[in-house]
């Protein structure tokens, strides 16, 4: 397989998040990846490659022009007001709830932070857009990878910051630009005519859901903590099916906080079978591993050998198979969890 890696990932290191109505350390950090890679020159997995340059185009059609252009100048604006602003990064703290308007783009920039966001756990630093970039650069190329003529099976995009929550036109969950998103558009666009996305991190997949909610040609299911008490509690719940031309092509298994592996596992065949009656020509896997039992703010309760047995049901999909890399918040178990993944998974 093929594994492309962001290397400018360093560039996004948030100081702070609000947590729990405290603001405490980030726990999406740059040690993540280092341990997936470190774990990586431990068991190598494929050739390792870095991403040739974004593609705007494609970013612009996931995600809305105005969203890109504030991110590609959020830093700059933010310290032209203070330079002292350096010191802190940005976070959101007003949002335009039911009744506000969203299309008018305020020129206040604390009001469009609030207005391209949904919460205050994602902090936008001076580096972030240039490692979300190559993040995005990651995913599309690992796409186009398994989609080219002699293309491989499969190829992984070691994305940080993650992407499955970051929405058309808002970020989020730790997320800016969705990854995996990108790589199925990137996929249409190659000519898969239908592309199916099986989101495993812990947290419901709401960005990409969202994305595709009503469109027919890319199916999206996500397995995860029940939104009634998990984050991101405003969607992922099971009665979500996709709309207009894209009814029935979503697909939410939500599980209650503690489920262990034979329950989760039950849930990943439910979720194999759709994507095999949707036809897919290719498959999106946004990897998360915070599914694991020692993930400080998840709640499932998989153990490390259980992820070579998740690699082996999705391979069962025989589907030409890009994985971006999610959530994973045990940081010394990172590494470990996702390439057990990868290693049965195979090709
Ligand atoms: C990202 B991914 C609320 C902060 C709550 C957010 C968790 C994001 C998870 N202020 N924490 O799906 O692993
Ligand atoms: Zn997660």
């Amino acid at each position: 397989m093929l594994i492309f890696h962001n290397p400018l990932h360093h560039l996004h290191a948030g100081r702070h998040e609000m947590f729990r109505g405290r603001l405490v350390a980030c726990h999406e950090t740059p040690a993540r990846l280092d341990h997936v890679l470190a774990e990586l020159r431990r068991r190598p997995m494929g050739e390792l490659r870095e991403p040739g340059a974004a593609d705007q185009a494609l970013i612009r059609r996931v995600h809305s022009p105005r969203y890109v252009d504030f991110l590609a100048s959020a830093w700059d604006e933010w310290i032209a007001l203070d330079p002292i602003n350096a010191e802190q990064d940005v976070l959101p703290s007003v949002w335009p709830v039911r009744g506000f308007r969203h299309d008018v783009t305020p020129a206040s920039f604390a009001a469009r932070v609030g207005l391209f966001s949904f919460d205050s756990g994602t902090p936008l630093t001076a580096g972030t857009w240039r490692a979300a970039l190559a993040g995005a650069a990651c995913a599309a190329d690992a796409a186009r990878a398994v989609a080219s003529h002699a293309g491989a099976r499969a190829a992984v995009a070691l994305t940080r910051p993650p992407g499955h929550h970051a929405g058309p036109d808002f970020f989020g969950g730790y997320c800016f630009l969705n990854n995996a998103a990108l790589a199925a558009q990137a996929l249409r666009d190659a000519g898969a005519s239908r592309v199916a996305v099986l989101d495993i991190d812990y947290h419901h997949g709401n960005g990409t859901q969202t994305i595709f909610y009503e469109r027919a040609d890319v199916f999206t299911a996500s397995i995860h903590g029940d939104p009634q008490t998990e984050y991101p509690f405003f969607l992922g719940h099971a009665d979500e099916r996709g709309h207009g031309a894209g009814e029935g092509s979503n697909l939410n298994l939500p599980l209650q906080a503690g489920t262990d592996f034979a329950t989760w596992r039950d849930a990943l065949r439910h979720a194999l079978a759709a994507v095999s009656r949707f036809r897919a020509d290719a498959l999106v896997v946004p990897l998360g591993v915070d599914t694991f039992e020692g993930d400080p703010i998840s709640r499932f309760s998989l153990r490390s050998a259980d992820y070579f047995e998740v690699g082996r049901l999705i391979a069962g999909a025989r589907l030409p198979t890009v994985f971006t890399l999610e959530g994973g918040y045990a940081v010394a178990e990172v590494g470990v969890n996702v390439v057990n993944v990868l290693e049965a998974f195979g090709g």
